[in-house]
């Protein structure tokens, strides 16, 4: 069996050809055969270049000799075929995933860090439908431990919802400063084996955020990293413990909420949210009848809905007097109530207006009696 690998050069692109051959037998039987072309006009244009199987071996990744632990650094092979897959060995144990060229690109890039100083053989496997495992030569890199003042500060604590459900998005911050005012970003480990992207760069000291819903039920260790402009990371932050539970429908309560309340945790639509302040309450229908109720999530508390016309009346604190009146089209606004001991001087101003006429009335009178002013009438007389 033999591999020939055809190298077809076009002014600007280099794609490469396959043809597998095998020479088992006197004749050559082409069993496979692979053109990646631009355009069809490139093969006129082209110059190609043989090679024998085993004279094709892919160049070192290109990339960084020198770095510093923690740092990220951008390793690259250069390639147009869209066929290749390529695993990168970053010497210390660790492999890239087999990765190939997305979309018009080149090169294939992969990122590594590296957690301890030494030197390290970065090279490169390529594999395509023509080619087994072939390895690269190795690109020495030597890392070495940053100065432990230029590392940012560990970040606080991450800051948000220590209690929620499963698959609501919840939001988290953090800061940190660092040694030489450097800009810093961050990042959050989520506690359920994912870490999220890193925030944009702010000013040292200055507080980001980023959000996640966790899948399952479970209690989480967040933690926050911080990564300073020259790419130096400090060490992790505390925890935030955050206690998920299932919520089996997604309607916004926990089967165990549903519980208690007696509503269905497999019934999506027999709750609806109402969001008063900033809180989201809800209006529950109880499992199997007409029975509708207020659920407070923040006192946990619920109480009876009332109705005025096609409006709901909500006792938010669950005194026994109503709190909102909820319309569908205009959502909810603040309920007045009409009774006498709710509000004395819900009436004062009409009352200052009363007064006010009563005075006019007072005063023309006074003015009529002292002559200030007067009715005449004027008689006519016929001649
Ligand atoms: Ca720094
Ligand atoms: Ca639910
Ligand atoms: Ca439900
Ligand atoms: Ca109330």
């Amino acid at each position: 069996m033999g591999y020939i690998i055809m190298r077809l050069e076009t002014s600007k692109r280099m794609k490469t050809m396959g043809i597998f051959v095998s020479a088992s037998v006197s004749r050559l039987v082409i069993i496979g055969l692979t053109v990646l072309l631009i355009g069809p006009l490139s093969i006129m244009h082209g110059t190609v270049v043989l090679a024998k199987d085993s004279s094709y071996i892919p160049a070192a990744p290109s990339g960084p000799t020198a770095g510093l632990t923690t740092i990220d650094y951008d390793y690259a092979i250069s390639t147009t075929n869209p066929d290749a897959h390529w695993m990168f060995d970053w010497g210390d144990g660790t492999y890239s995933d087999w990765v190939s060229l997305i979309g018009s690109e080149d090169y294939v890039v992969q990122s590594h860090n590296w957690s301890s100083p030494g030197i390290y053989n970065v090279r490169v496997n390529y594999r395509s439908p023509y080619f087994e495992e072939i390895w690269s030569p190795s690109l020495e890199v030597n890392i070495t431990e940053p100065n432990e003042t230029d590392l940012p500060n560990k970040p606080a604590a991450p800051l948000g919802e220590t209690a929620g459900i499963t698959n609501m998005s919840y939001s988290y911050s953090t800061y940190a400063t660092d040694n030489n005012g450097d800009n810093v970003q961050y990042r959050f480990d989520w506690g359920d084996g994912t870490v999220s992207n890193w925030t944009s760069l702010v000013a040292s000291g200055s507080s980001s955020h980023r959000a996640h819903a966790w899948t399952y039920a479970g209690t989480y260790a967040v933690k926050a990293q911080a990564r300073d402009a020259y790419g130096l990371r400090s060490n992790w932050s505390d925890p935030l413990n955050v206690s998920i539970e299932k919520d089996s429908d997604g309607d916004g309560l926990s089967d165990r909420t549903e519980a208690t309340l007696g509503s269905n945790s497999s019934d999506p639509v027999d709750v609806f949210g109402i969001v008063i302040g900033d809180v989201t309450h809800y209006i529950v229908t109880i499992s199997g009848g007409d029975l509708v109720l207020f659920y407070n999530t923040t006192g946990e508390q619920i109480s009876a809905l009332g109705y005025h016309n096609d409006d709901i009346l909500i006792d938010d604190n669950c005194d026994g007097k109503w709190d909102y009146i909820y319309d569908v089209v205009s959502g909810i606004a603040p309920y007045q109530e009409r009774s006498e001991e709710e509000s004395p001087f819900e009436f004062f101003w009409l009352w200052v207006i009363i007064g006010i006429i009563i005075a006019v009335i007072i005063i023309i009178l006074v003015l009529f009696k002292k002559g200030y002013i007067y009715f005449y009438e004027e008689y006519v007389t016929e001649e």
